[in-house]
């Protein structure tokens, strides 16, 4: 059969668009495709909701490439074993309480389990601003990762959503828009973005869970985002607390939108 090229085209055209189109208005919208990120929009859309993940850059995985100082093996705890063995991830142990994983087979397989669940991925996009109304945020405003890079001064494109996560890791890019922007205050103790304190790997990880939570109406954090905006420490490359954070801030809004709309 000979190939034609014009067919080639219009299939990437015809299939990205629907895409899109069905991506306009979705439950939950994820920023940042790191390990939470990732986590959390597998599960959301294995229970069944629409959820779009944007990522600014061209691969999902954020900092779990480069496990730690590009040694390419991360480190997880006894706790956080049940979310890889949830996605089919087997983890090797090290000693007592700490496991290992090849850090490209970990995003790799994370990255396809959360596909196979049905998390629309939108890779090269960056989320660069929020929609927003009188009593909370209701979309994203989002542009081509090339049009910031470039800095070009085009015009971005807005997409809706319920909820919005912020999963940008330790920049809390969202977080901080909403702060410098959207009138009223954070649900942090001063009502501001408290900033990420120096390392305790114990006690971040601990905190990381406690602080998954909404920071503001229809924002929720996750991961190392987390601990940014409510203060904690970061944990150096041990994440087991990114993972269970994906898994608890996509617990909060499933109980959220249950108690909204019902079961899926
Ligand atoms: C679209 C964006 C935008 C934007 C950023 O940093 P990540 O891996 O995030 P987490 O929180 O899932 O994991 C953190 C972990 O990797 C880490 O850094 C740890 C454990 N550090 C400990 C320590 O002590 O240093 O991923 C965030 C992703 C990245 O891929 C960004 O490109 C993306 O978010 N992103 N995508 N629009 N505005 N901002």
């Amino acid at each position: 059969m000979a190939l034609d090229e014009r067919i080639i085209t219009q299939a990437i055209l015809d299939r990205w668009h629907q895409k899109f189109r069905e991506s306009l208005d979705v439950d939950v919208c994820i920023v940042g495709g790191g390990p939470s990120g990732l986590v959390a929009g597998s599960f959301l859309a294995g229970w069944g909701y629409k959820v779009s993940l944007y990522e600014r850059k061209l691969s999902v995985g954020g900092g779990m490439w480069g496990g730690g100082m590009m040694l390419n093996e991360i480190v997880v705890q006894e706790e956080a074993r049940g979310v890889l063995e949830a996605f089919g991830i087997p983890c090797r142990p090290y000693m007592d309480g700490y496991h290992c994983v090849d850090s490209v087979y970990c995003v790799t397989s994370l990255a396809a389990r959360a596909c196979e669940a049905g998390l629309r991925i939108w890779n090269l996009m960056s989320v660069e601003d929020v929609v927003m109304r009188d009593d909370r945020v209701t979309g994203l405003v989002i542009n081509w990762s090339a049009v910031e890079t470039a800095r070009l001064h085009v015009d971005p494109l807005t997409v809706s959503c319920r909820f919005c996560v912020d999963t940008t890791g330790h920049a809390c890019e969202l977080v901080h828009v909403v702060e410098r922007k959207v009138p009223g205050k954070l649900h942090t103790p001063t009502g501001k973005l408290e900033g990420e304190k120096s390392l305790w790997a114990e006690k971040a990880e601990q905190l990381t869970l406690e602080n998954t939570r909404e920071v503001f109406p229809g924002v929720y954090v996750a991961g190392m985002a987390a601990n940014a905006t409510f203060g904690g420490p970061r944990m150096g490359p041990i994440f087991g607390g990114m993972l269970l954070s994906g898994k608890k801030v996509a617990e909060c809004i499933r109980d959220r939108l249950v108690s909204e709309r019902g079961p899926t």
